[in-house]
This record gives structure tokens, sequence and C-alpha cells, in this order.
């Protein structure tokens, strides 16, 4: 699944968007249960981003990120640039630096979205959630990451919640020079 690159090219979003919206109603059709979708569009999204993360490393020349604060603001702000065409910002960081949430005040995976009832169980943007776990995982770093907050489910911003388990430095497979 190659299709979150094709926001690159801006003009492509839309159709980006209309794609998307199709493979949840897809799925949302083969798979009945609500729970199972969130599930398939978190795998989809992780195997998505266990391959993003070179292309972001190779496009965004950004330097090896001294802590997860600076992770966190590289993902927001370049990440979120490059594959979505938005900017997040990054707030509600715990004393010890290791849990924050991303706001998402603009998100063009839901334009033209409305949640019908009988799916208000859906995380209609999961696959999001599943694109930052698994480009983390890539680079040494456990994560778990939750919905807070959905614009869909009436609330004024997208806010994920990412937590920092588990930083592995020895399996980065990025090597400084
Ligand atoms: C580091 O910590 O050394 C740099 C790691 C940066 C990882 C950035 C992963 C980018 C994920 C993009 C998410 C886009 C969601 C649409």
């Amino acid at each position: 699944m190659r299709f979150l690159p094709a926001l690159i090219e801006w003009q492509n979003a839309e159709l980006f968007t209309l794609t998307y919206g199709a493979i949840v109603r897809q799925l949302l059709t083969d798979l009945e249960e609500v729970d199972e979708v969130n599930k398939q569009l978190d795998q989809m999204g992780y195997n998505i981003g266990v391959r993003l993360v070179d292309e972001f490393l190779a496009k965004s020349n950004v330097n090896r990120c001294v802590d997860f604060r600076e992770t966190a603001e590289v993902i927001a702000k370049v990440g979120f640039k490059m594959f979505l065409g938005v900017t997040a910002s990054v707030t509600n960081w715990d004393a010890e630096g290791t849990t924050c949430s991303i706001i998402l005040e603009d998100n063009p995976l839901v334009d033209f979205v409305e949640l019908p009832d009988t799916c208000q169980g859906l995380y209609y943007c999961n696959i999001l959630s599943g694109v930052i776990r698994g480009a983390l995982e890539m680079v040494s770093m456990k994560t778990e990451v939750t919905w807070l907050r959905d614009m869909l489910r009436g609330d004024d911003v997208f806010e994920l919640q990412v937590k920092l388990l588990k930083q592995v430095p020895e399996e980065y497979p990025y090597k400084d020079d």
C-alpha cells in the first residue's frame, strides 16, 4: 500500500481523500464489526509507516533527534506536512517527556466525511496512528498511539496521544557519520 506518498503532490489530495473513504467503506462492508475495521486501519497504517520512514528520512534531511520531544515536533511539523499537507502542534507533555499529544486542526482525510450513527465507534483516521507507530518502530521507538479527540465525534480538534513505551538504540538502523 503506497498511497500516502501520493499526497506529496498536493493536487492529488482530493483523490487520496476519496480513495481513503472508499477503503474505509469497503472495510466496513467486509468486516462488519467497527472494532475490526479500527484494527485493520491501524494495521494498514503500521505497514505503511514502516516503509514510509525511509522516504521521510531521505527527503526531509532531518538530523537524528536528540530526544522524544524533538521526534514529536519533527512528526508534527515535517512528517504531517510531507504526507498530509498540513502541520500539527505538539502539546500536553508529561513530566518525563515520554507522552504528548499531537493536535491536528485541519485534516484532509475527513473532507466530505460524515459518520452515520451505525459507525459511532469507528476511528476513521486510525490509519494515521498506525503510520506513526510503524514509522517510530523503525527508528527503535516502541509507542502506543491513541485518539483522545476526534472531530468526527464532535470534538473541536483531532488529538493523538503518543506514548513512548520503550527505546532500543542498538536496533537503530541508521549510523551517524
Ligand atoms: C529521530 O528521532 O531520529 C527522527 C525520527 C523521525 C521519525 C519521523 C517519522 C515520520 C512519520 C510521519 C508521519 C506522518 C503521518 C501522516
